[in-house]
């Protein structure tokens, strides 16, 4: 039998380069956690002024950016801050990264050449300042692309068309309607690009000291490739921008090797010469990974500055809601996403109003109100909403005659206001009504099997509470929230043993080592309890979904 085994005494890094942060998460030969590390980007960089990573441009509306440089300054500030802690990073023996989905960068004509040949005496981002042909990437919060997905949708034979194609409609953070609109309204800085990464081929470009591909799963969230083929599709990128086949450069498997590690990091930081760059991914890919999702009954939640639900499907079934993206780490099988926009920063706006900013307050509302709410429900929305496709605004309706036995002779009242302790148990049932809502809508499977919460509000087990008698499933947690980072560096021990073996080897190798020893063990942090009351969420649901229908109907976009 083939030897999988790791090599003992060796690391595994892996990255997050994600909205508000850069971490990082060194696993040992043994899957356990040996290192970890973050950069906040408003704090730790605060000369690039960012308010939760990005810039929010009120001049247009729903555009939302970040300074590429700053990512850039990131990881040479998380390397020097992993040097300081006494990481010998010569036992390093893999990279790879999660990046935020959909973000792109602009590489200028020539840059190239200064990615080949950086200075190791001289910091990453002076170096690599003037290699932009925009220096401000549009992220996946941005909404200001609607009218490229009209015209992109329309083009290819209508929005279940492209989705069938691609795994998706055309959404308005995806970079193929971001690539179109720069190409319509700043044509020579299109002209001015050689090359145009995601975030997580831009920072294995740095890396390697040179272009890297853009790996298959997160290719999947542009709007450009066939994800039968896995190849960029012909006719969508002519109907997106002239000339983009030679700017977008070839695509590759998440688990093949994107290159070695360039010079400048053996000698900045004393990386082994031969330490390879696994390629990087979307954050939600690698995050499944991370969780080690393997049986289409499980779902997972993440819950960060976007909140996602995902699971796996052995299938692709187009649809005009949610994603299909390939599994990162098993390549016969699909990954099925939804994504919401008002996730954690939507959570801390309401505790910051009504919780006096502090989450002890707000999970003490949490205890004292009764689930269900007496019928509150709320609707959310401080950045325009991706489910349901509704802009920003609060709305808050409560269910008369709610007896919670059945929906008959309810009626529903629409108020301006709840107090404090509503407010908060609404935006909190609201957002997984929701959730499982649509995820029911989009065929994932009702009631799950197991849930497993990942993401900052994971930690919150008043949340998870609630999230279990919603879904009517057990929540489970693994050690460390960090999925993403810790999902890269697991495929960076995936991709590792893959290059070894010189062909694909399913991640579950990786897993002889007998899970619950690992930092990736799941435990149960909270139960449905009672049946009643999970049927009473049911028919809770189905209410707000007609609100939301109505919402949609009356202020969404077509
Ligand atoms: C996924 C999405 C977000 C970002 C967050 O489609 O837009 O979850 O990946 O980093």
């Amino acid at each position: 039998m083939e030897d999988h085994s790791l090599p003992q005494g060796s690391y595994f890094l892996g990255f997050d380069s994600s909205t508000q942060s850069l971490k990082a998460t060194v696993l040992d030969a043994n899957l356990n956690i040996v290192a970890r590390e973050i950069v906040n980007f408003d704090s730790d960089l605060p000369h690039y002024k960012t308010k939760d990573g990005v810039y929010r441009d009120a001049s247009i509306n729903g555009r939302i950016v970040s300074p590429t440089l700053m990512w850039v300054e990131a990881l040479d500030l998380i390397l020097h801050k992993l040097q300081k802690s006494q990481l010998d990073f010569g036992r390093i023996a893999s990279v790879s990264g999660s990046g935020q989905q959909h973000g792109s960068v602009y590489w200028k004509k020539g840059s190239i050449s200064t990615l080949s040949s950086l200075d190791p005496t001289q910091p990453l981002a002076a170096q690599l300042s003037g290699s932009f042909s925009i220096k401000d990437s549009p992220i996946w919060m941005d909404s200001s692309t609607t009218e490229q997905c009209k015209a992109i949708e329309k083009a290819v034979g209508g929005a279940l068309e492209l989705s069938k194609l691609t795994g998706s409609r055309a959404y308005e953070r995806f970079t193929g309607p971001q690539i179109r609109k720069i190409y319509e309204t700043q044509p020579e800085a299109y002209d001015a690009t050689e090359r145009i990464s995601l975030v997580s081929s831009f920072m294995a470009s740095i890396l390697i000291g040179s272009y890297a591909c853009v790996d298959h799963t997160d290719g999947a969230g542009m709007n450009l490739m066939d994800i039968k083929d896995r190849a960029w599709s012909k006719k969508i990128l002519e109907v997106t921008a002239l000339g983009l086949e030679e700017k977008l450069g070839n695509l590759a498997p998440a688990y093949a090797v994107a290159g070695s590690i360039s010079l400048y990091f053996v000698e900045r930081y004393r990386f082994d010469k031969n330490c390879l760059i696994i390629q990087w991914s979307g954050d939600n890919p690698n995050s499944l990974a991370g969780l080690t999702l393997n049986s289409p009954g499980d779902l997972a939640i993440s819950l960060g500055t976007s909140d996602t639900v995902f699971g796996i499907s052995t299938e692709h079934k187009p649809s005009l809601e949610g994603h299909v993206f390939p599994n990162p780490v098993d390549t016969n099988s699909y990954m099925v996403m939804l994504c919401y926009k008002n996730g954690s920063l939507t959570r801390e706006d309401i505790r910051n109003r009504c919780a006096d900013s502090s989450w002890d307050i707000f999970n003490s509302y949490l205890q004292n109100t009764q689930p269900l709410n007496g019928g509150k429900l709320g609707f959310y929305y401080k950045d325009y909403e991706i489910i349901p496709p509704l802009p920003v605004g609060f709305h808050r309706f409560i269910l008369e005659n709610f007896t919670s036995e059945s929906l008959d002779g309810v009626k529903v009242r629409e108020v301006t206001e709840f107090d404090a302790a509503s407010e908060v148990r609404a935006v909190i049932e609201g957002q997984f009504l929701s959730m499982r809502a649509h995820a029911e809508r989009f065929g994932m499977p009702s009631p799950p099997t197991r849930l497993i919460a990942t993401g900052g509000a994971s930690n919150n087990e008043n949340i998870l509470s609630s999230v279990a008698s919603i879904f009517g499933c057990n929540v489970y947690k693994i050690q460390s929230s960090d999925s993403a980072s810790m999902g890269a560096a697991l495929r960076a021990a995936h991709g590792w043993l893959c290059n070894k073996s010189g062909k694909f080897v399913p991640i579950s190798c990786l897993f002889s080592y007998n899970l619950e020893k690992t930092s990736l063990n799941c435990t149960l942090a909270a139960s449905p309890g009672d049946q009643e009351l999970v049927n009473k969420y049911t028919l809770l649901m189905k209410k707000r979904i007609e609100i939301e229908n109505h919402l949609v109907e009356k202020l969404g976009r077509v």
